[in-house]
């Protein structure tokens, strides 16, 4: 019989379990060491903190879910793109809360918008990901695209999308580094250690989950 998904490989394995890892320390982050998550709320902290919450859950867990569904996904191929489409689609919706926040927040703070490298990054990253996104649309899932044209446009809509992730990666870090600047933690507290590692694991699932991707072919 003809197998449709491609066998998740231990580096799959790996990828799952360092992204709920880095999920657990980023809610043990906001949820214990920070004040909270509340995009509605009087205190500007907790609107704040939706920020990393979100783009973190949108961009770099699900949208990695996503490069990963041709692994995981145990259903026939059509399903596999519907939910690598599908979960895409959240993770901008995540994506466009979660930047929501962090213009409501500066605008409560009177703080300026869009000044630091992070930010540039971030919003090239994401206009970037919304427009792989649309052509992902066009080319893949509308019928309109003809096969031989699908089939020349692969090679780049992957590494596309896995430069667009790596640079979710690097986004995700620069905002962890300047978020502990500004809060100027002590050196070794246990809120300063925690970032880091929850900087780490980003980075461990950002990395296993591109070598899903990649040797993912090979299998
Ligand atoms: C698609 C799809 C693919 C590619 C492939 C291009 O729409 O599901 O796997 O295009 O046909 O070679």
């Amino acid at each position: 019989t003809h197998r449709y998904y491609r066998p998740a490989s231990r580096i799959t394995i790996f990828a799952y379990i360092f992204g709920v890892i880095a999920a657990i320390l980023m809610l043990v982050w906001l949820l214990h060491y920070r004040e909270g998550v509340d995009l509605d709320s009087n205190d500007p902290n907790k609107i704040f903190n939706v920020h990393p919450l979100l783009m973190f859950l949108g961009l770099v867990f699900l949208s990695g879910q996503a490069l990963m569904a041709y692994m995981t996904v145990r259903a026939e191929k059509k399903v596999q793109k519907i939910a690598h489409f599908l979960l895409h689609l959240c993770a901008i919706i995540l994506g466009i809360v979660g930047l929501h926040a962090a213009f409501k927040y500066h605008e409560r703070r009177g703080l300026r918008n869009l000044y630091s490298f992070h930010s540039w990054i971030g919003i090239g990253t994401f206009c970037l990901y919304i427009l792989q996104w649309v052509i992902g649309l066009c080319m893949y899932m509308l019928p309109y695209t003809r096969r031989e044209t699908r089939a020349v446009n692969l090679p780049w809509h992957i590494s596309g999308g896995r430069a667009i992730f790596y640079m979710i990666i690097v986004t995700a870090l620069t905002g962890l580094m300047q978020k502990s600047t500004f809060l100027q933690l002590p050196l070794f507290s246990g809120e300063s250690i925690l970032i880091n590692f929850l900087a780490i694991f980003i980075l461990l699932f950002g990395v296993t989950v591109d070598f899903s991707v990649s040797l993912g072919r090979y299998a």
